[in-house]
């Protein structure tokens, strides 16, 4: 007989699933969602209902290791913890002796979103080491930044209350392949007869089942929002009560959108004029009017700008009003969870510094790792990611991680290509296997998760390293030793009113609280009557800030790269995978090893579907196979990420082309800014 067993979906994704975990003779069979959670509502995606795979994949790190053979060869002896915590405390003392201790850089981002695996002891260490700042950039920092600044909080529409919206602009948000909890609410608005749009380089799964499609070039959002505040202003449809009530700025708002007039809009964007005057129109007058707006707008050259300009249109219109309007980007600005308690940067003071370590921006790790001086990065330790795969400007990374002088250690539950890099390897339980705390940036619950079944092998959970780490470090300051639940008693002591009566054993009843945003059974409208996290409580539209420029690499960017290059290429997230949780699986190698490309961009090759295809620039090349058809625009090719490298035919997945160039905003990533030339193979 199976048991059944709660737990929460870990993944870096905005769904954060309540799930029930059945469970026979100690092993995991079947995964499936909460029936009883208002946003999972009994279902799970494909990849989390066989995460059983995964959890017992031959693959799987089970006993700590020494690497015997060449940097990224992947060979490694079996040795025990004794004696890979004793070898990595020596290597750490004997490198901060000799370069100080900024000379240790830890790299992670969302292998787990649970924040006692995620960051507490972790990031105590690191603190109380004196090592490097990591700046978690790699995902969503302009955008955090640009709703910090217009917003003043990240709080956005409830996913449940989509159903109640008329008009839905799926703006960078392929809803299908990344966020499926909130189509269910979609359709139920579209039986209740609204409309839903999606604006994106490439038409997914999403975009076709859509009623309408808009290709955007890359880059440019933010001039189409300005130029739909153009035409929305221009014909006095902005809401002038809300306006008045709860922004400031607006005249000097409208006096910078005379410089976005539909024509110059439609040469920025792709769009027609036709189209930005109808879309604008539309939005301006249907109520509610809601936007899912996604983290691919943002990682761009302009993306911050992008973000903010987004952000600005429901207080133009007024749609934070109603129930079903407004836009969400994240809600994870509610969970007012004590991360300061849990992460300890006070304990900086004690590393012997003497002063705040300086900070390395993980987009840039290929540059960290290899021209970084005074000192150099000596001892680099990833856990919670995979940098071989994820992090832009590949060959610079695979340089960096090749250096015989770098000690790197890697906690990990995969061989990935990271961890084939790695002096020590450490192996690391998964969610089914530890404890965890889990706040969501796609809605409102917090989430806690017991183990389901025992730890396999040898594998520990990141917390646990931490600590016996710390004591082989010598630091005996206590709060090395407090438990998770220790840690996960901290976290929910903030004293804020979203936490009210939400308590370790509460959360333990069924798994899952609705943070107090809002009375229970009523909606939540975070802006309703203005409220927003600035300064003055109003938003600003800082009309300053709002200059469009096309990204350096966009067809309308650099001359003589586009000279070379004339593609733009975006790698969005593969529906079957995670990023590159998932590398093992065939459907996500399948996935990820297709271009598609615009029938005249391919014609203009030679190029038909099924070629094999080399994609290059100045950073590197990759192999792919083309899709010639109408998914993408032309002068667009996308293909879709994250494979692990080591199943790609030379080694490369498509972040060999992409570049380590910041976004506008928060030192984030741009991924999606990437100019290309394609050629077809000659076998
Ligand atoms: N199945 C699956 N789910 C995931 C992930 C995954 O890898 N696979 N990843 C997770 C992660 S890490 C994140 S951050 C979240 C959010 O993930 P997102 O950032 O929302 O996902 P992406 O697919 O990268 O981008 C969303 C859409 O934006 C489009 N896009 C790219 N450039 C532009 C642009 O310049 N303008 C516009 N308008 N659109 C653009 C892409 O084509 C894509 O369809 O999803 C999470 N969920
Ligand atoms: N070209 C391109 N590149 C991209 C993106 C893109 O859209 N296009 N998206 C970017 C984005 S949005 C993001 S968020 C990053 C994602 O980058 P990462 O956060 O690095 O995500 P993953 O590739 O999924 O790697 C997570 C790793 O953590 C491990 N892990 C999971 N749980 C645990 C645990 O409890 N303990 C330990 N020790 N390890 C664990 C997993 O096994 C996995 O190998 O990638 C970025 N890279
Ligand atoms: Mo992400």
């Amino acid at each position: 007989m199976a048991d059944i067993r709660r737990s929460i979906c870990p993944l870096d994704c905005p769904d954060t699933c309540a799930l029930l975990v059945s469970v026979e003779a100690g092993r995991v069979r079947q995964l499936r969602g909460d029936p009883e959670h208002p946003v999972t509502r009994g279902f799970v995606c494909e990849k989390v209902a066989k995460y059983a795979d995964r959890q017992y994949s031959s693959e799987r790190l089970l006993y700590p290791q020494r690497r015997v053979g060449g940097k990224g060869a992947g060979r490694f002896e079996r040795i025990s913890w004794d004696e890979a915590l004793d070898e990595i405390a020596r290597r750490l003392k004997s490198i901060i002796a000799r370069y100080g201790s900024e000379a240790v850089l830890p790299y992670s981002y969302a292998g787990t979103m649970g924040l006692i695996q995620g960051a507490s002891m972790d990031r105590r260490f690191f603190h109380r080491l004196g090592a490097s700042r990591l700046e978690r950039t790699i995902c969503s920092a302009a955008g955090t930044a640009a709703l910090n600044m217009t917003l003043g909080r990240r709080y956005g529409l409830e996913p449940e209350q989509f159903r109640l919206a008329r008009l839905v602009l799926l703006w960078g948000a392929n809803v299908l392949g990344a966020n499926v909890h909130l189509w269910p609410f979609l359709v139920e608005a579209v039986r209740r007869g609204a409309k839903v749009y999606t604006i994106d380089p490439v038409r997914n799964r999403t975009g076709q089942l859509s009623h309408r499609h808009y290709f955007i070039h890359p880059g440019s959002d933010a001039a189409l929002a300005l130029g739909m505040m153009h035409v929305i202003v221009a014909e006095h449809l902005h809401d002038a009560d809300f306006v008045e009530r709860y922004t400031q700025g607006f005249e000097a708002l409208a006096k910078r959108l005379e410089e976005y007039p539909p024509k110059r809009v439609a040469g920025l964007t792709g769009l027609t004029e036709k189209e930005i005057v109808e879309l604008a129109r539309e939005y301006a007058t249907t109520r509610p009017a809601a936007i899912r707006l996604n983290y691919g707008v943002q990682r761009s050259e302009r993306g911050g700008l992008a973000v903010r300009a987004v952000s600005l249109l429901p207080a133009l219109v007024g749609a934070w009003r109603e129930v079903g309007g407004g836009l969400l980007l994240s809600t994870s600005g509610a969970f007012h969870l004590n991360r300061e308690a849990l992460e300890r940067p006070d304990l900086e003071r004690r590393s012997g510094l003497g002063r705040s370590p300086r900070a390395v921006n993980m987009v840039q790790l290929g540059r960290a790792l290899t021209e970084l001086s005074d000192p150099p990065v000596m001892a680099l330790f990833v856990y919670n990611s995979n940098p071989a795969a994820v992090a832009p400007d590949q060959n610079r990374v695979l340089a960096g991680l090749s250096r015989e002088d770098l000690f790197t250690v890697v906690i990990e539950q995969l061989l990935t290509d990271t961890a084939a890099y790695a002096d020590i390897v450490l192996p690391a339980t998964t969610f089914l296997e530890h404890t965890d705390l889990y706040a969501a940036y796609g809605h409102y619950y917090l989430g806690l998760a017991r183990p389901a079944v025992p730890a396999p092998g040898e594998t520990k959970p990141n917390s646990e390293i931490f600590r016996l780490l710390a004591g082989r470090m010598g630091f005996d300051e206590p709060c090395f030793r407090e438990s998770d639940e220790d840690l996960i008693r901290t976290a929910l002591d903030s004293g804020h009113p979203f936490l009210d009566g939400i308590t370790l054993e509460r959360l333990e009843e069924r798994g899952w609280m609705r943070l107090r945003v809002a009375p229970q059974g009523e909606p939540f409208l975070p802006f309703a009557e203005g409220g927003f996290g600035t300064q003055s409580g109003k938003l600003d539209f800082a009309a300053e800030t709002l200059e469009y420029r096309p990204p350096s690499e966009s067809r309308l960017g650099d001359p003589d790269l586009r000279a070379r290059y004339p593609l733009e290429l975006v790698t969005p997230k593969s529906d079957a995978g995670l990023n590159s949780t998932f590398g093992y699986r065939d459907a996500v190698d399948r996935d990820t090893a297709v271009l598609a490309m615009h029938e005249a961009d391919a014609a203009a090759r030679g190029i038909s579907t099924g070629d094999r295809v080399r994609v290059y620039n100045d950073r590197g090349a990759v192999m792919l196979v083309a899709r010639v058809g109408r998914d993408v625009a032309r002068g667009v090719v996308a293909a879709r990420a994250v494979r692990w490298p080591r199943k790609a035919p030379d080694g490369r997945n498509v972040n060999a082309l992409t570049s380590d160039r910041l976004a506008d905003l928060g030192g984030g990533a741009t991924f999606y800014s990437c100019l290309v030339e394609v050629q077809r193979c000659v076998e």
